[in-house]
């Protein structure tokens, strides 16, 4: 006899629960921590979907239909994580793209027993929003490490490798969570008539080797020799090349697009820039973690993202992801320029 009846898709928070598990002694913590994520994601994604009324309402006085003034769509996200991070005293400190300081997560009785701080990039790509493509928010968790009272910057400047957690959220023609907690990457589409994440793409693997190579080509003269080298090496006519070059602008895009159908994202260091603009723990952190529990790989050209000890929160590095092979051609050309 054929079973007719087919599997519930699963949610996010089924999810998040079942694999509670994967953490021994576990109290729930982290769970509550990517749940309030989750809250924030679909309350900024209401807010992106409705951007392109932003000019119509602005025309109106500026204000919405509360009286408040119209907030930029990156203030807005920055607010909201921090907000749902904050009122459920699920971690002891945040740390923003959009802050200059981190943020000490006060309990309401003072003594906020929380272990993870949080590192986010709340909207990422946002000089996007006005031309109706697609942006993201980045995540990264770590446990703290200093031992008691309020949070301090040691809790926040760890290694990448350390992460107990990261994912991104990617606010799109369909909006996806996709995260890691060190237990390889999952991927959730947002359904927007019921406001639920599905599971939709369990087990991410990207492909060892891909097409697709993404940079600013634009700005091809201040690259460095080994990335022109590259470059030139994409567009030569042998095997299975040329590639194709697709840069929409939008980190957490061009990454989603690689990791699911192979290829490799580049931003490294120009003559101007020698760290590049990509901020190590904000994007390149929780983006290297994904990737490599996709089974591909995330340097600077010469040393694994993950294994950098950073020195300030809003340090920046040279940044290359993706499929293995793709990366491993990278270093050889930058090693060999
Ligand atoms: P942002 O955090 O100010 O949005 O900057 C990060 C973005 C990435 O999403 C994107 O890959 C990169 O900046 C694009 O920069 P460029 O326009 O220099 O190519
Ligand atoms: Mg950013």
């Amino acid at each position: 006899m054929t079973n007719t009846k087919t599997k519930n898709p699963q949610t996010l928070g089924e999810f998040i629960i079942e694999k509670q598990a994967d953490f021994q002694y576990s109290s729930g913590e982290l769970s509550r921590l990517l749940s309030s994520i989750k809250l924030a994601a679909k309350v900024v994604n209401q807010q992106v979907n409705k951007a392109g009324l932003v000019d119509i309402v602005g025309a109106m006085g500026n204000h919405n239909i509360q009286g408040e003034e119209q907030q930029k769509l990156d203030v807005f996200a920055n607010e909201t994580f921090i907000a749902a991070l904050n009122n459920r005293e699920v971690v002891c400190g945040i740390a923003s793209e959009e802050n200059e300081d981190y943020i000490k997560v006060h309990a309401k009785d003072n003594v906020n027993l929380s272990k993870y701080v949080v590192l986010i990039d709340p909207l990422d790509g946002s000089s996007n929003i006005d031309v109706n493509v697609n942006v993201g928010t980045i995540f990264s968790i770590y446990r703290r490490t200093s031992l008691e009272g309020s949070v301090q910057a040691e809790d926040f400047l760890q290694p990448g490798k350390n992460q107990v957690a990261a994912g991104y959220i990617v606010y799109g023609s369909s909006t996806m969570l996709v995260y890691t907690t060190g237990n390889g990457v999952n991927g959730f589409t947002l359904d927007p008539s019921l406001g639920t994440f599905y599971l939709s793409h369990p087990n991410i693997q990207i492909p060892k080797n891909g097409k697709i190579y993404s940079i600013n080509e634009g700005n091809y003269i201040k690259f460095p020799q080994g990335i022109k080298k590259y470059i030139k090496y994409c567009q030569e006519e042998n095997e299975d090349r040329p590639y194709t070059s697709r840069y929409i602008g939008s980190l957490v895009a061009d990454f989603h697009r690689n990791l699911l159908k192979g290829g490799i994202y580049i931003y490294p260091s120009y003559s101007n820039a020698p760290k590049g603009k990509l901020r190590l723990l904000y994007e390149c952190n929780p983006i290297a973690l994904l990737t490599e529990q996709a089974g591909g790989k995330a340097s600077n050209g010469f040393h694994r993202i993950l294994d950098i000890t950073p020195s300030e929160l809003h340090e920046r590095t040279p940044f290359i992801c993706g499929s293995k092979e793709m990366v491993e051609k990278v270093e050889y050309f930058i090693k060999n320029a």
